[in-house]
């Protein structure tokens, strides 16, 4: 999104495997010791929640958010929040990750995924952004989890047209 919006910006790293999540200071900023996490300095505003922020820059910049549009925006981007990142966060970790552990988890959330990834490819044979005519942050906030598909180089199963031409 930074990006996109061609704001400047400096990353810190935060080490989730050396526990860099649980330290005071960035807990101060995001409670649930979880990445995203921003601070803009000059505005003093510190957040967490890819969601949240996304909304926060979006209306700074004043792109990517139509305010007539907001309604189907805000749709699209809770439904990555609650659905298909928390799903496909499973899908990964089960199938990707941890194969072997648990065949119950494989199956439930390759059936979820596989769901998800036939909804989104039918909603976007009629649609050609996630919320309507222009990109927005539903779609930024989507697109990680779909490109993942390539790396983990299972698009085969899951990657259909539509979908591929959204990417
Ligand atoms: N709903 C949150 C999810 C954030 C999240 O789960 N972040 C993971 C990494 S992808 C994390 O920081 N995990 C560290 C931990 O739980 O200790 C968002 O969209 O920002």
């Amino acid at each position: 999104m930074l990006e996109e919006i061609k704001f400047d910006y400096k990353i810190t790293e935060i080490d989730l495997s050396k526990g860099d999540q649980f330290n005071i200071n960035f807990r101060k900023i995001s409670p649930l010791s979880k990445i995203p996490a921003i601070t803009d300095h000059k505005n003093k505003v510190s957040l967490f929640q890819s969601g949240a922020i996304l909304i926060y820059l979006a209306e700074l910049s004043e792109k990517f958010y139509d305010i007539e549009n907001r309604n189907l925006i805000n749709q699209w981007l809770m439904a990555q929040m609650g659905d298909i990142g928390p799903m496909l966060g499973q899908h990964h970790q089960f199938h990707h990750y941890n194969p072997g552990k648990s065949k119950f988890g494989e199956e439930r959330y390759f059936n979820i995924a596989k769901r998800l990834y036939k909804d989104l490819d039918e909603h976007l044979s009629t649609s050609d952004f996630l919320a309507g005519k222009k990109y927005s942050i539903a779609d930024i906030a989507t697109f990680p989890w779909i490109s993942l598909q390539i790396f983990f180089r299972s698009f085969r199963v899951f990657l259909e047209l539509q979908l591929i031409m959204w990417l």
